[in-house]
């Protein structure tokens, strides 16, 4: 979905594009938002990122299959400008799905690097009710904002789109899965990709010379517990927070 100049420039979308994102959100397990952060602060957080991550790399293991990250952000500048950790446009969808008092309960990226493969396709969250079929509503939501562009050859994000968030978490994903419709979400730098935390998906190789990194936040009902360990929050930068934001991470470690 196309945020127009006049959302953008307001900072809100239009109740019908609410209403149309929440329902693609419903539908098919994730909307696109396209547009949303402008391209010269994107750079900014790739130049701060890459340096972060390359400081990463050469002192960790991949921790995601052969030469692929997962690294948690720090709670700093220019990773919780409110553009990324609470930004209205995205907000507005979120809150419209998961109902009042959300929390942000994971802030982290994932990069393929050049020489990284297929991953096991996965959803991210365990099953609510594991001895069970039951499928509830939305729970969790997944904000992926990429800081380079999603392209066939430097690993995009694969998903099996249109019902697997509403599969019940007893089905055989590993045997269903190449039986069925998927495909690679291919995004510019400065769109969004909001995803129910359920669907099925996987990373894919990166066959280009350069990292692909990735920006994560996970969004979730306050009750949702997830295996994630808790964010770690200076207190000068808690307490510097917009009250929307106090509340986003009220539930996280503040330290100091
Ligand atoms: O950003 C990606 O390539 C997806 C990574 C992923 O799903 C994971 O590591 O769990």
């Amino acid at each position: 979905m196309k945020v127009s100049p006049e959302e953008s420039e307001r900072g809100a979308l239009s109740p019908v594009s609410i209403r149309l994102a929440v329902q693609r959100v419903k539908a098919d397990g994730y909307v696109v938002l396209e547009g949303v952060l402008p391209p010269e602060f994107i750079a900014e957080l790739r130049t701060v990122f890459m340096r972060r991550f390359q400081e990463h790399v050469a002192r960790t293991d991949s921790n995601r299959g052969v030469n692929r990250y997962q690294m948690h952000l720090p709670f700093e500048m220019p990773f919780i400008d409110l553009r990324v950790i609470a930004h209205p446009i995205v907000l507005s969808v979120i809150d419209a799905v998961l109902g009042p008092k959300v929390v942000c309960q994971y802030f982290a990226s994932d990069t393929p690097m050049p020489g990284s493969d297929y991953q096991a396709v996965h959803s991210d969250i365990h099953a609510l009710f594991p001895e069970t079929d039951l499928v509830v509503p939305a729970y969790g939501l997944v904000l992926n904002i990429p800081l380079v562009d999603f392209r066939t050859d430097n690993g995009p994000v694969e998903i099996w789109p249109g019902g697997t968030h509403l599969a019940p978490m007893t089905l055989d994903m590993k045997a269903l899965a190449p039986t069925m419709r998927s495909e690679c979400v291919l995004l510019s730098a400065g769109s969004v990709l909001l995803r129910d935390l359920r669907m099925w998906h996987r990373g894919t190789p990166n066959r280009s010379s350069e990292p692909r990194p990735n920006i994560a936040l996970i969004y979730a009902r306050h009750w949702l517990k997830t295996e994630y360990p808790p964010i770690s929050i200076p207190r000068e930068a808690f307490e510097r927070l917009p009250a929307r934001a106090k509340e986003l991470f009220r539930y996280e470690r503040i330290v100091g």
